[in-house]
């Protein structure tokens, strides 16, 4: 069977699992949210790493069915954890450009958010600065209405795309996610660390929050503490966890 193929019988098969990795308030250490992180418990292959079959997933179209099931289990797991106490965390969700600009989306939005009973001020999409694929305007006009339905974006990966800091100010966005490659050399790099602070203090400047993804030691979370970034992400506090674990994480960091 090709993979593609098997990834079409995967949703039924309910092979897809949802790992989620915490995001923490820098100056606390609180868990504000978690980034959910799909991955493939395959019958043969074990678990397949997204970069092995999301790419794939995109150029066959895969990625429709499979971001709407990432985005309704999502939901559903953030909305079962509040409904037993765990209240007030953000669960974020990547979304590829494919999923950004189809046209059905917000539909698909508005169906899970009402099916799951998730409150959209509870969902974050991760968008990458390559879905401004061809027309700024309706991608600026997309960002409005998710923006308007109560869901908060963030730019993921920000600094690695072509960052245009005019379409930046035009975005209504809520969130720039600082791509680990600039965190790594942080503590060495004088001109990455230079890099950080600059970014750090634009998006204070455009009233944007700012998080940190790739934080893998306390000098690290030293650094950006003193640099003011409100939320950090990394295995220095926790890789992405199985559902039951990251419950577990939180009610021990609370
Ligand atoms: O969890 P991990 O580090 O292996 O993730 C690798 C990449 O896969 C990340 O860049 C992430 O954005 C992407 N990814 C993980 N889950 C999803 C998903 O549900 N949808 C999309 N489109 N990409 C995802
Ligand atoms: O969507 P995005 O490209 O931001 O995906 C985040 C990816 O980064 C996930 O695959 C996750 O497993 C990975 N990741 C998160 N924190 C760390 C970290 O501290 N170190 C490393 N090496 N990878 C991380
Ligand atoms: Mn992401
Ligand atoms: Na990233």
């Amino acid at each position: 069977l090709s993979m593609e193929s098997e990834m079409r019988k995967a949703i039924e098969r309910e092979e897809f699992v949802l790992h989620y990795q915490p995001q923490v308030d820098t100056e606390t250490g609180r868990v504000l949210g978690m980034e959910a992180l799909i991955r493939w418990q395959h019958p043969d292959k074990g678990m397949v790493p997204p970069f092995h079959f999301i790419p794939l997933a995109e150029d066959t179209g895969m990625i429709g069915p499979i971001g709407e099931w990432v985005m309704h289990e999502a939901c559903r797991q953030n909305k079962a954890w509040q409904d037993t106490g765990l209240t007030g965390l953000k669960v974020a969700v990547n979304l590829s450009a494919r999923q950004f600009s189809d046209r059905q989306l917000l539909g698909k939005v508005d169906k899970v958010l009402d099916q799951t009973g998730l409150h959209s001020s509870f969902l974050e999409m991760e968008i990458t600065e390559s879905i401004i694929m061809n027309d700024i305007e309706s991608t600026i006009s997309q960002m409005e209405h998710l923006s308007e339905m109560g869901l908060d974006l963030a730019i993921d990966d920000f600094g690695t795309g072509y960052s245009s800091l005019n379409y930046l100010k035009r975005f209504p966005i809520n969130k720039l996610k600082i791509d680990k490659s600039f965190i790594d050399d942080v503590i060495k790099s004088t001109n990455d660390a230079k890099i950080v602070a600059a970014i750090i203090g634009l998006s204070h400047n455009l009233s944007l929050k700012v998080i940190c993804e790739g934080v893998e030691d306390s000098d690290q979370h030293n650094w950006l503490r003193k640099h003011k970034c409100n939320e950090i992400q990394g295995y220095y506090f926790s890789k992405p966890l199985a559902a039951g674990e990251f419950e577990r994480f939180v009610r021990e960091n609370t």
